[in-house]
Parts: structure tokens; C-alpha cells; sequence
């Protein structure tokens, strides 16, 4: 691997943006204790970033935030190396609430997962939205160079683009949006279309999952403002600029679900959750998610319901697991949270019998380590999404089946759906066609599958994060590459130079 010399000018700089910090400063008693969030993508963020050095701005939501930064609201992390700088944006708690609880999460996100009864729009979201935003790129404006690079993330920070564009043109910004992109129809319904629209095409790249959210993408442009769009090239031109617009699947570090879940820890916890929750002599599903509408948990527990009904002869030989983690404490997730953990009981008080439950349900965040077991040993795992970017449970299931004799059921709307064939593909709106596809699950021939799940393995190992990452990383050096000046790009032919494709040797393209 190239050693990177970290530019502390800010030239040739990589900066992150996103609304999730990678590390949170907690108080526990007297003292401060340092909290990583868990998640693929900032795990995978991190490793980048300890290898280029460089930048990450983020908003400091940890109770401890502000007194282990400098005068310039930064920290040198990981804490045991220093590889990079985390910058903390602060938000008021109005922000927080009107931004982060109220735009982002009530506007844009029922809105791109097409729930539109869920969107519920305040012209103060909007106000604090665009405060936020602001903030987040002054930030961003104090750490870069003309030629750093800013990458952008998700959906609370789509007017940062066009503003950083706008005060400092020498940037390359790029963008990856985590989410679904709906058609026109349905974001039209955005009372702010045409800022948001015009705020992410001050990028050069916008990542997204599949190619069809690129594909909505350029229609909304097309419905509401006068670019021009190249269809066949996934460009469009606007305001003097060019964007380019790419499907990049994220996925995860299949190598490390795999060890972890071939481990003999993973062995022995696999025997003490089956003798836990008394599960020796039944088949298992699992479900793992976020409190989430959009995961549909209700549409799942409402095909399990039916699934026993209609096949009773299952009953005392199938438990459902659902592990369940609240992350947004605000309505609607509460009276989610209700209304799933009372489907619950009532699936639970009908069918169960002494000494076996239907379902299980864990209403807790599991470490990682831990997961890969509930994962392994599941014959069956169910994702029900009523739309979803990509979904990595699923990947983190294939990943984890070692023993490779579980079976993988799928909502045919999440973005997941499209690189993983030997997945049973589900309709979650169909609930006979749900339950009938558990049945099928269970009463699949060994060698089906097998050949299904090896089929899955294989997709995950080829297409892991690092090739994600990869693929981003490439594209935008070649973004840089034309940026600068034909003479330059001339000397660089020979493959001598450093600068072509600076990033190349951070992550390996597997
Ligand atoms: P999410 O919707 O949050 O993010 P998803 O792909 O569903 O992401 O993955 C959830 C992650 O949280 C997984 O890594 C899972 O293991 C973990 N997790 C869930 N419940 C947990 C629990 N109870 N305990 C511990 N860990 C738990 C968005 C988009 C997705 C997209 C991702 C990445 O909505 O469509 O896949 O970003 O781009």
C-alpha cells in the first residue's frame, strides 16, 4: 500500500461530511469515555480515512463533544492513533429538532421511501434545514484547499454541494445517497424540489444504489428545471456545471462477518441463545433492523401471523427472532414501537404453547460479534422492506451463513434485490404470497438451499465494501484528473505520476 504524506494545506485534501459523527465523547461518572457508532458505513469511512488522513465533519451529538475539541472544534481520532482530524459541527436543539428530527427525518426521508402519508412538512424544518446546512459547509470551507475533495452524505446535507461550489469552484464534491430516489410524481410532493435538486448539482459525482434512483433522479431534474440532461452518459448540465450521476451498490466487510462468524465464540454463543430462548428443537428466522416504518416489521409479523394460521402443522417447530433497536425517539417511531411490540403479544398469546413461542423479540442494539451468531444460525432470514436503498442485513446474513444451508428472504423493493440472486424475492404488500414463501423457505430440499446460499456468498465476497469504496474513489480521481490541466494529465499517461489516481493505493479493489 502507497504511504500516504497527509497535506496539511488542504490541497489534495479528503474531507468527509456527514450528519453522524464516527466517534462520540460520552460522560460516564466523572470521566469521559469514547463511543463508536455502529454501523457499516462509518466503519468503513473510518478505515479510509486512517490511511489518507484528511477531515471529517460531522455534528458533535455526544454529551461530552465540546470539551475534547480544540479552539477550531477539532479532535485528532482514533484516539489511540491520531490518523485524522474530526471536526464537530454544533447544532442548536431547535436545529436539532427542526433539521435533523423535522427535514431530514419528516420530509425527505417518508418521501424518498414513498410513504407519503408519513410526510409532514413546517416551514421552520425548511428554515433550520438550510441553517444546518450552511453550517455544515462553513465548516467544511475552514479545513479545505481549492483542491481538496469534500465527499457528501445522504440526505440532511443536500444544499452543502451548491454552497461549497459557489465560494470555492476548485473543489471535486461528490455525493452518495444512502436512499432510495423516487420519480417525479412523487417528489414533486417536496415544497423545496427545486433547492434540493439544484443543491446536490453543485457536486461532480452523486453516488447512488441502484441505476433506477440515477434514472429518477435525472427525470426530477428534467420536471422541474431547465438543464441539460445526457441520459445514455448520466450527465446533466446546469448553472455552468457538470455532474455526473453513477449507481455504486454499498455493501459490507463480508471477510470479517465470515471469520467473526466461523469463530468457536460464535459456536458457543450459538448454543446459549438456542438453549436461552429454548429453540433446540425448532427451525429459526431472524430478523434484524432498525424500529423503522419503512422495514415494514409489521408487514413481516402480519405474514408470520398467517403463516401459522395457514400452516399449523409449523407451529411448536418455527420461532421468529426479531432483534428491534429504537434510533429515533420521536413520533412516529413511538407509536411504531407500540404498535409492533403489540403485534407481538398477539401473535405470541394465539399460537403460543408451553414452552414455545412464536416469536421472540429482542428490543436491543446487539454488537456485531454476537449478531453473526443470531445470523448463522437461522435457517431462514426475513427483510420486508416497503423500500430501502440497498439493506445490509441481507449481506450480512449471506456473509454470516457459513454453514451456507439458511435461506435468504427478500423484499423485491429494496435496492439489495438487484445483486442478489438466490434470494426468495418477496412482495411484502402480498401477505398470502408472504407466508407462502415462509412455507416455501422451510420446505426447501438441502441442495436448493445450498446452491442458493453459496450463490449469495459468492456475490457478497465479490462485491464487498472495499470495493464500494473503491469504485467511488477511482471515479473521482478521474474527475480530478480532468480538472487539471491538459498538460499535466499529458505527464500522467506514462503511469509515473503520483497524482493520477491518488487514491488508488488506500483501498484495494478486491
Ligand atoms: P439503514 O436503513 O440504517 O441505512 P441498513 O442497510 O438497514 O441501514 O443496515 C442497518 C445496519 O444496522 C446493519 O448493519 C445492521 O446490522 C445494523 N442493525 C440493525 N438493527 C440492529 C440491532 N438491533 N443491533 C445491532 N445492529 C443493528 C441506510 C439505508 C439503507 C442502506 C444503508 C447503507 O436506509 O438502505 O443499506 O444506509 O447505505
Amino acid at each position: 500500500m502507497t504511504d500516504f504524506k497527509p497535506d496539511g494545506e488542504g490541497q489534495g485534501k479528503l474531507i468527509v461530511v456527514s450528519n453522524r459523527e464516527p466517534y462520540l465523547h460520552k460522560r460516564s461518572g466523572s470521566d469521559v469515555s469514547v463511543e463508536i457508532p455502529a454501523g457499516g458505513l462509518t466503519s468503513a469511512m473510518n478505515d479510509v480515512l486512517r490511511k489518507t488522513g484528511g477531515t471529517w465533519v460531522a455534528w458533535g451529538s455526544g454529551e461530552a463533544d465540546r470539551e475534547s475539541v480544540d479552539s477550531n472544534d477539532c479532535v485528532a481520532v482514533p484516539p489511540d492513533m491520531s490518523a485524522y482530524t474530526l471536526k464537530r459541527v454544533w447544532l442548536s436543539d431547535d436545529e436539532v429538532e427542526n433539521y435533523y428530527h423535522g427535514y431530514a427525518n419528516q420530509v425527505l426521508w417518508p418521501l424518498c421511501h414513498i410513504t407519503l402519508d408519513r410526510v409532514n412538512y413546517r416551514q421552520n424544518f425548511w428554515l433550520d434545514y438550510t441553517k444546518a446546512n450552511e453550517a455544515f459547509a462553513r465548516a467544511v470551507l475552514e479545513e479545505a484547499g481549492e483542491g481538496s475533495t469534500v465527499w457528501v452524505h445522504d440526505y440532511h446535507l443536500c444544499l452543502v454541494p451548491r454552497i461549497l461550489r459557489e465560494r470555492m469552484p476548485g473543489l471535486t464534491i461528490a455525493h452518495f445517497w444512502h436512499i432510495p430516489w423516487p420519480d417525479w410524481g412523487v417528489f414533486k410532493v417536496c415544497p423545496q424540489a427545486r433547492d434540493i435538486i439544484e443543491g446536490l448539482l453543485g457536486n461532480d459525482l452523486i453516488g447512488f444504489q441502484i441505476p433506477l434512483f440515477a434514472k429518477n433522479f435525472m427525470d426530477c431534474v428534467k420536471g422541474c428545471l431547465d438543464a441539460e440532461i445526457d441520459y445514455q452518459s448520466a450527465t446533466i448540465s446546469y448553472a455552468g456545471h457538470t455532474t455526473r450521476l453513477k449507481a455504486f451498490p454499498i455493501s459490507i466487510d463480508a471477510g470479517k462477518f465470515s471469520s467473526l462468524a466461523s469463530s468457536s465464540r460464535t459456536a458457543w454463543m450459538m448454543e446459549a441463545i438456542r438453549l436461552r430462548h429454548r429453540l433446540d428443537k425448532v427451525k429459526v428466522g431472524i430478523g434484524v433492523d432498525r424500529l423503522e416504518y419503512t422495514k415494514a416489521l409489521i408487514k413481516r409479523l402480519q405474514a408470520i401471523n398467517l403463516f401459522f394460521e395457514r400452516y399449523p402443522e409449523f407451529r411448536e417447530k418455527f420461532t421468529f427472532i426479531q432483534i428491534a433497536v429504537a434510533t429515533r425517539m420521536r413520533e412516529p417511531y413511538i407509536s411504531y414501537k407500540k404498535a409492533v411490540e403489540e403485534l407481538v403479544s398477539a401473535v405470541n398469546e394465539r399460537y403460543s404453547t408451553d414452552g414455545w413461542l412464536p416469536v421472540v423479540y429482542l428490543d436491543e442494539k446487539v454488537e456485531q460479534r454476537d449478531l453473526v451468531a443470531y445470523y448463522r444460525m437461522a435457517d431462514m432470514a426475513i427483510i420486508s422492506s416497503v423500500y430501502d436503498g440497498m439493506n445490509l442485513v441481507a449481506k450480512e446474513y449471506a456473509a454470516s451463513q457459513v454453514d451456507g444451508s439458511g435461506v435468504l428472504i427478500l423484499s423485491e423493493l429494496a435496492g439489495a434485490a438487484e445483486g442478489l440472486e438466490g434470494a426468495l424475492l418477496v412482495n411484502p404488500y402480498d401477505s398470502e404470497g408472504f407466508s407462502d414463501l415462509i412455507h416455501k423457505a422451510l420446505m426447501m430440499p438441502d441442495k436448493e438451499k445450498k446452491e442458493r446460499m453459496s450463490s449469495l456468498r459468492e456475490q457478497v465476497r465479490d462485491n464487498d465494501i472495499s470495493l464500494w469504496m473503491s469504485r467511488i474513489l477511482h471515479e473521482l480521481a478521474e474527475i480530478e484528473s480532468m480538472k487539471r490541466p491538459a498538460d499535466d494529465r499529458l505527464c500522467e499517461s506514462d503511469g509515473k505520476s503520483p497524482g493520477y489516481n491518488r487514491w488508488e493505493g488506500y483501498v484495494p479493489l478486491s
